[in-house]
């Protein structure tokens, strides 16, 4: 069945952001890492433009379902060949958003399965942490590509930083195999879920 997300607003500025009464769910990470990719499978649409290269993203895009949850698409960390002034643009409206925002209800923090936490990625970790905490989750991608025992053993490894080092949920997808993302949705549509339950 169809479901009713729809492209909301591509902000690039600060001041143009839409109002604050849905929930979102900020989807976060290296550039490349599947974020777009996730978003598409998720509300099983083309809404999000994926890109084999990388950098693509560097608004915060906004998709919303019907008046009960919205997923921000946010420009990936990583890629050297964005100019400086581009960049500087793009981290203070990150930072203001991060900063300001209340709606904000989880943050996904997407990490390839096969090359783990980058650096960047591990600052990035620590900095969500001291703001959200619980709300925070880390998302393991393209788990598909993992070829022999010695990638999936590191995926392991990965998943363990993820528990015991940074204390988050995490979980382990791809977007060729849907029972990963019926999984990952189901956690994201959840909160939705008792909502709806208690009014009626
Ligand atoms: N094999 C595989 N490729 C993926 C997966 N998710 C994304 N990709 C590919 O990775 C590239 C980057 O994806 P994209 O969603 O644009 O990444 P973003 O920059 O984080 O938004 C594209 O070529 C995607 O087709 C996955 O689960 N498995
Ligand atoms: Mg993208």
């Amino acid at each position: 069945m169809k479901e009713g997300w729809k492209f909301l607003d591509d902000v690039h500025d600060i001041n143009s952001l839409p109002s604050e009464n849905i929930p979102e769910i900020v989807f976060w990470g290296k550039s490349n890492v599947g974020k777009s990719s996730l978003i598409n499978s998720i509300t099983n649409s083309t809404l999000a433009k994926t890109s084999k290269i990388p950098g693509r993203t560097r608004s915060l895009v906004f998709f919303q379902l019907d008046k009960k949850l919205r997923i921000v698409d946010f420009p990936g960390y990583g890629y050297s060949k964005i100019p400086l002034t581009t960049e500087y643009k793009i981290n203070k409206i990150i930072d203001q958003y991060l900063n300001n925002r209340k709606c904000i209800e989880k943050l996904f923090l997407l990490i390839d399965s096969k090359h783990g936490f980058k650096e960047k990625d591990q600052e990035i970790i620590k900095e969500l942490d001291i703001l959200f905490k619980e709300k925070v989750f880390i998302i393991f991608t393209k788990k598909d590509r993992l070829r022999n025992s010695n990638d999936k053993e590191n995926l392991y490894k990965y998943n363990e930083k993820a528990s015991n080092e940074f204390n988050k949920k995490f979980f382990n997808t791809s977007i060729k195999e849907v029972n990963t993302i019926i999984l990952l949705k189901k956690f994201m549509m959840n909160p939705l879920m008792k909502n709806y339950e208690n009014i009626k």
